[in-house]
């Protein structure tokens, strides 16, 4: 176990179904800490970016069409394992695959509007995080209820 931090973007699909409360309220009551948070169109360069490693996909590029389509809410969030436990918490790809109880398994259906992004390793978290935050976009604070969060 180590305190790690993850990237995490609640997609255009889910902002514009007014998603952003759900799905940020998940990360908070699971005990996660938000560090970093901001409302965006990301650009064609930052979606480029973002999902450079799909670049040879036949979908990469109504992808990067999609992510630069609207407003999205990319976020860095930190805790105890916290790169696979989002992952987890979003459950699989494609939403008609993920369990109940995930964002995707409970409010998505389709894989090309899968309403949120996680990353899945910490190089590309912390690739993912500078594409959208400077470091002095990233606050450090203790949140009051961690003695209660962790033993
Ligand atoms: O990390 P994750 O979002 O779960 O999936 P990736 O395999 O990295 O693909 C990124 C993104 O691409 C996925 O969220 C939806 C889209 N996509 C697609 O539209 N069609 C596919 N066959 C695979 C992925
Ligand atoms: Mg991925």
């Amino acid at each position: 176990m180590s305190r790690e931090r993850t990237f995490v973007m609640v997609k255009p699909d889910a902002f514009q179904r007014g998603l952003v409360g759900e799905i940020v309220s998940r990360i908070e009551e699971r005990g996660l800490k938000l560090v970093g948070m901001k409302l965006l169109t990301p650009s064609r360069e930052q979606g480029e970016e973002h999902y450079a490693e799909h670049e040879d996909e036949p979908f990469y590029d109504d992808l990067v069409g999609f992510i630069t389509s609207g407003p999205a809410v990319p976020m860095v969030v930190e805790g105890e394992n916290a790169i696979s436990l989002v992952r987890d918490m979003i459950g699989a790809t494609d939403p008609a695959e993920a369990e109940p109880g995930t964002v995707r398994g409970d409010l998505a259906l389709d894989i090309g509007r899968n309403c949120v992004h996680a990353a899945d390793a910490p190089d590309t978290a912390e690739r993912e995080i500078s594409i959208y935050f400077d470091a002095d976009e990233i606050e450090t604070y203790e949140r009051n209820d961690e003695g209660w969060v962790y033993e």
